[in-house]
């Protein structure tokens, strides 16, 4: 069955949250970061992008690019709390949201059964009605054409990009617009003379995967409309942990308990930014001869506090008798639930 994915990204972000914030700013060219001469620009308003300025450009190139450009810190609490917000908008459109970075995500609204122009217009109203904001959004049937579709007409942009309109639409982008494409291979198919899809287009399925390697196939998809990347959601998602193969074998428990609480950090904070808890922990080790043990502990509640990860892993590990050296070793947490459905079943 076709799907119906949508891509949403808000509009020079970090500077409009700026300009919200202080209204004196509206119409200027606003510039986040560059303030010093070293430092280099997150990002700056649509007015001063008319100047040549960029994300990732060094602040004195701004500066000679814009003179009058307004250049401040980032904030990024700010920029935190207010992604947050667009989040849990978007949340209440379906569970099916996939943060992809803190003003972009993919949403996948096939089993809503709505009329997408209807929900992407819904989502922009409340964008700016709710924060006083803009956000574009790209409707296609998957993750590569949605993110597209978003880009076409920045800021405050809606594009449909229908079945129909394969391959056409795409022959005249740059290379560069091919998600997945890097600064890498743009320049090595820059080097052959291919500038634009349409060139791409000609290549050879073979030729690709000669150039490229197994991702070859997908660049070869990918330009003809072809993306079969699932939209993943967070509550789809059965586990969270993290593992480290060790620099140097050991068993040396209180080396070990560093590893415990830096996953246990990353977990936490997995978890809380998603209002999620999980009731199984699991300790994971690979011994120096490669045998691989995983010991386990459920609980009757969902957890998510970085200490009690830490501390119930860390049970876990004394349990062992370290004979052998490890090589790796991980912490997860799995059996997730959003913390909120939780407490609505306790009432
Ligand atoms: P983007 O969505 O790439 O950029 P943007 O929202 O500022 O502008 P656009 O309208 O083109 O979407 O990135 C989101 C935020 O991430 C951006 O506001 C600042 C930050 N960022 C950086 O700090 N450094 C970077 O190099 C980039 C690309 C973004
Ligand atoms: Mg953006």
């Amino acid at each position: 069955m076709e799907r119906t994915i949508l891509h949403v990204d808000m509009d020079a972000f970090f500077a409009s949250v700026e300009v919200m914030d202080n209204k004196i700013l509206k119409g200027k060219p606003v510039i986040v970061g560059g303030v010093s001469q070293r430092g280099v620009v997150a990002t700056c308003s649509y007015e001063a992008r008319k100047y040549g300025v960029k994300s990732a450009m060094p602040g004195y190139i701004a500066k000679a690019l814009c003179p009058m450009g307004i250049f401040l810190n980032p904030r990024f609490y700010r920029y935190k709390e207010i992604s947050n917000m667009v989040f849990d908008i978007l949340n209440s459109i379906t569970s099916k949201v996939e943060a992809v970075s803190i003003d972009e995500a993919y949403l996948d609204i096939t089993e809503e059964n709505r009329d997408p122009l209807e929900v992407a217009k819904e989502i922009k109203y409340r964008v700016k009605s709710e924060l006083g904001l803009t956000i574009s959004v790209g409707i296609s049937y998957n993750k590569f054409l949605a993110k597209l579709g978003s880009d076409w007409n920045k800021p405050d942009g809606l594009m449909v990009i229908s079945k129909k309109m394969i391959p056409k639409i795409l022959f005249p982008l740059p290379i560069n617009k091919v998600h997945g494409l890097g600064k890498r291979s743009v320049t090595r198919l820059n080097n052959i003379g291919i500038y634009n899809v349409e060139q791409l287009y000609k290549l050879e399925k073979e030729f690709l995967n000669e150039y490229f390697g197994k991702f070859g196939s997908e660049i070869y998809e990918r330009i003809r409309g072809e993306d079969k990347r699932e939209v993943a959601t967070t509550r789809d998602r059965k586990s969270v942990g993290k593992e480290r193969t060790l620099g140097i074998d050991t068993n040396d428990k209180e080396m070990l308990k560093e590893y415990l609480k830096e996953f246990a950090k990353n977990i936490s904070t997995y978890l809380n930014d998603r209002n999620l808890g999980g009731k199984t922990i699991t300790l994971k080790i690979k011994t120096s001869d490669f045998e691989s043990h995983t010991k386990s502990k459920s609980f009757e509640y969902y957890l998510s506090n970085e200490e009690e990860i830490f501390g119930e892993g860390f049970k876990l590990l004394n349990s062992l008798e370290l004979e052998k050296e490890l090589r790796l070793i991980g912490l997860s947490i799995s059996n997730l639930k959003t913390k909120e459905m939780e407490q609505l079943k306790f009432f």
